[in-house]
């Protein structure tokens, strides 16, 4: 495809001028920032839609094999700046509105974050999204339009409140309605025999509406489209309620329909089983097969050959209805033979798994299932005897159907030709500990695809400073072959481009430092070490022993203040789930510690501690490019790979870390000596645990573990409630899952060791610009051409 040229400033301030008279309808006087920012955003959509036709129009005419992937969540967060960026038009963009008298940064920053994810599994799908519009494979993504994205998060005394999320409140400008795509979806209700035939009649149906999202790769060559459900209602609105006075129930249909598409369910700890959320994976994963079958017949194509033209990608068991789903469109609306429809249902799927916890991973009471999608459990039973036919060498214990649940995982698998793990350890574990038994009977199903992060937003958008230095250094380019940032190398032995790396992150420092100031009324030092957690709360990603360990260093400073202590700054970000009360209780013993440490007149600049609530994609943007330190610091075994890893380390972050996830593979590719590595291996994780004691021993092991533990339970840190903490401290003692205790002291080596690197500034900016220069690997870019390659069948169209 051409290049796609910047328009002139003079141009694009015509085309703003143009979409704030005629599309916002504003005079440019008394117009404010949310309306130049529509206007802008309109005027950058004008020059996508292009690309974005002419990608489809070739698709259609070359008889390209389509990918499809299929995600309950997209955690996208602001497009503005990134569609800017891509289409090679941002320093346009900014001179034609500060042309027009307004701020840009205040422009971009009026944009509210797109927060239909969770974390990790939703941020992975955004990314994936760019890869395949930036490498040219033609593609949709199909989830859902919720109207209510993630909470947003706040702190009451240092405890989380959450508070509803908004984004649809404003007009969305990125977004095009299709009232011409949309489709019943149906649930409940009876399956009858017609001609001996099953047919399933729905007792309720919804419809899906479509919405269309352009999303455009790196210099405009190639558009993809993002395709999100909205639930409506058949019959809108009974007049006939209306007319006679009850207007509340008119509205009914609508407002139950509707609930459907609401909200994102915000726990992504804890499968729970919840009609609603088994709803809204099927109403995704139907209205995107209808939507994918449609397509195909509409190119004169048989369904025979489905395989051929079309990939499915399930992303993790959310949307893994999509088997049964198939198979009954095949055969109840096609005619078309069991096993035959099978078979083709196989080779069309393929199967992401991103998690090993127990509790996550989703199981549907089968009396829930046969009452949402009757006709789906008959369809599930049929595809286990299926298997269990062709695989008699099946241990009984095996198999989707088992104690009256629906396991989804058993169902992915055995549905998908290909089903993947995350990083090398996690895949590892998948065939060993979460599928041993379908691994033997398929050998080779089971592949690995490392994940992978887009530097187009993690660097070239979120850290310009550095990113004016590698081009200025290497050349153009590297944004899109990521692996030449190898070409750095040679310039790390150089004093003056180590320098100048490490002026690129003071700029970023001092930027965050000034945020930090204005928004949370805490100054930090920027010479001082940023050290980094940021991530959803939870148990086994340890941010509890990383605020012991930050007690620990709290305390020294008050024995010995005389001491030669190195600045530091803890930062702290993310959400718990609504009813996780564990994570809950970790937050806010993290404020709670920073309210005491932060006024304590001892410490002063020495150590700060900061939290700034509601950590999103727009927050991850401002933090990562100023960190220092990393912290990754899973339970080993647990954090099936990780991807805010990979951006700290492309940005010149140095990690310390357990060898879990993709840890493993950062530390192989930035080299042992840049990395600071502590903690049990994967396989001493499960032999510790056998021993019951095993925090009590570790515990009496350490003095400063047994003090931190003490400070807390006598209410230091919550003297306005001193038991407070008594329940957490007992569990360090008598369980702790997650081998707090036991990493405790290798964790404080390991950040003993960071402080005397940090001190020799010459050995700190070489070991943090070879992190940048051998991070080339984890583009999401290389990701997505394995996708292509292992999985989907597909090549570049570019
Ligand atoms: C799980 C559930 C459970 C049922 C209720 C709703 C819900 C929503 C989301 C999830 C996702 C949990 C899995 C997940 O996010 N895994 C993360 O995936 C990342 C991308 O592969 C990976 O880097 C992280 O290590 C992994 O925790």
């Amino acid at each position: 495809m051409k290049d796609v040229l910047p328009p002139s400033v003079e141009t694009l301030r015509g085309d703003i001028l143009h979409h704030l008279t005629y599309t916002m309808g504003k005079d440019p006087d008394h117009a404010s920032v949310y309306d130049w920012r529509m206007a802008l955003s309109f005027a950058i959509r004008d020059r996508i839609v292009t690309p974005w036709f002419a990608s489809t129009r070739q698709t259609w005419e070359q008889g390209r094999k389509r990918v499809y992937y299929l995600s309950m969540e997209f955690l996208i967060g602001r497009m503005l700046e990134d569609a800017a960026i891509n289409l090679g038009m941002r320093a346009v963009c900014r001179e034609a509105i500060e042309g027009l008298g307004q701020d840009w940064h205040a422009v971009v920053e009026n944009e509210p974050d797109a927060a239909l994810g969770n974390g990790g599994l939703g941020r992975l799908a955004a990314c994936y999204m760019e890869s395949m519009a930036t490498l040219g494979c033609a593609g949709y993504g199909y989830g859902i339009r919720y109207e209510h994205g993630l909470f947003k998060q706040g702190f009451d005394h240092g405890r989380q409140v959450e508070m509803p999320e908004d984004w649809l409140k404003q007009r969305h400008p990125w977004e095009f309605e299709r009232p011409e795509s949309a489709y019943p979806i149906g649930f409940k209700g009876t399956v009858e025999k017609r001609d001996g035939k099953p047919v399933w009649v729905p007792a309720e149906t919804v419809i899906a509406e479509a919405y269309d999202m352009p999303v455009i790769g790196w210099q405009g060559h190639w558009a993809n489209t993002l395709r999100l459900w909205s639930a409506k209602s058949v019959n809108e609105f009974d007049l006939n309620r209306f007319n006679h006075g009850d207007y509340t129930a008119a509205a009914e249909p609508e407002t139950f329909a509707r609930t459907l598409s609401r909200v994102l369910y915000p726990d992504d700890t804890t499968y729970q089983g919840k009609e609603l959320r088994l709803k809204q994976e099927y109403f995704l994963t139907a209205a995107a097969i209808a939507d994918i079958i449609r397509r195909h017949l509409a190119g004169g194509l048989s369904l025979t050959d489905l395989p051929k033209y079309v990939a499915i990608q399930m992303n993790d068991t959310h949307p893994s209805i999509a088997g049964p789903e198939l198979v009954r469109v095949l055969v109840d609306d096609h005619g078309m033979e069991f096993e035959q429809a099978i078979a083709i249902t196989v080779e069309t799927l393929g199967y992401t798994n991103h998690t090993l916890l127990p509790e996550a991973l989703e199981k549907w009471a089968s009396y829930l299932m046969t009452a949402v999608l009757p006709r789906h459990m008959q369809i599930i039973e049929e595809i286990d005897a299926w298997h269990m036919r062709n695989n008699p060498s099946r241990p009984h214990w095996v198999g989707i159907v088992k104690n009256h649940e629906v396991r989804m995982g058993e169902l992915a698998f055995i549905c998908s030709h290909k089903v993947n793990g995350v990083s090398a350890l996690h895949t590892e574990l998948v065939k060993q500990t979460l599928f041993p038994e379908l691994h033997r009977l398929h050998p080779g199903r089971i592949v690995n695809e490392t994940n992978g992060v887009t530097p187009r937003r993690w660097m070239r958008s979120a850290n310009k400073e550095l990113s004016h230095l590698i081009t200025d250094t290497i050349g153009e380019g590297w944004e899109a072959d990521l692996d030449m940032l190898h070409q750095l190398e040679p310039h790390v032995q150089d004093k003056g481009f180590r320098e100048k790396f490490a002026a690129a992150k003071r700029s970023n420092k001092v930027a965050l430092s000034n945020w930090l100031m204005e928004t949370q009324g805490v100054k930090v030092p920027p010479d001082a070490l940023f050290d980094v957690q940021v991530k959803r709360i939870h148990e086994y990603k340890r941010q509890l022993l990383n605020i012991l360990q930050t007690i620990g260093e709290w305390h020294a400073i008050r024995n010995t203040p005389q001491g030669d202590y190195l600045p530091k700054v803890k930062i702290f970000g993310g959400k718990a789930a609504p009813g996780y009360q564990a994570a809950k209780e970790i937050i806010h013993l993290i404020n709670d510690v920073a309210e005491v440490v932060n006024n304590d007149p001892y410490v002063g600049d020495r150590l700060k501690i900061v939290y700034p609530a509601n950590y999103n994609v727009s927050m991850a943007e401002r933090l990562i490019p100023a960190s220092d330190l990393s912290e990754q610091i899973s339970t080993a075994g647990k954090e099936a790979s990780g991807t805010g890893n990979m951006k700290f380390a492309m940005n010149g972050a140095l990690t310390i870390g357990t060898l879990d996830g993709a840890n493993v593979e950062i530390r192989e590719e930035v080299g042992a000596d840049n990395f600071f590595l502590f903690g049990l291996t994967a396989e001493e994780v499960v032999e510790h645990r056998k021993d019951p004691e095993h925090a009590r021993h570790a515990i009496q092991q350490s003095q400063t573990m047994q003090d931190v533990l003490q400070m807390i339970a006598e209410g230091r840190f919550s003297p306005d409630e001193p038991t407070r903490y008594h329940g957490l401290v007992h569990n360090m003692w008598n369980s702790d899952y997650f081998l707090v205790a036991s990493d405790f002291e290798d964790y404080r080596r390991a950040q003993a060791e960071v402080d005397e690197a940090f001190r020799d500034s010459d050995r700190w900016w070489r070991m943090a610009a070879l992190n940048t220069a051998r991070m080339g690997f984890f583009s999401s870019d290389r990701a997505i051409r394995g996708y292509m390659e292992d999985i989907w069948g597909t090549e570049s169209a570019l």
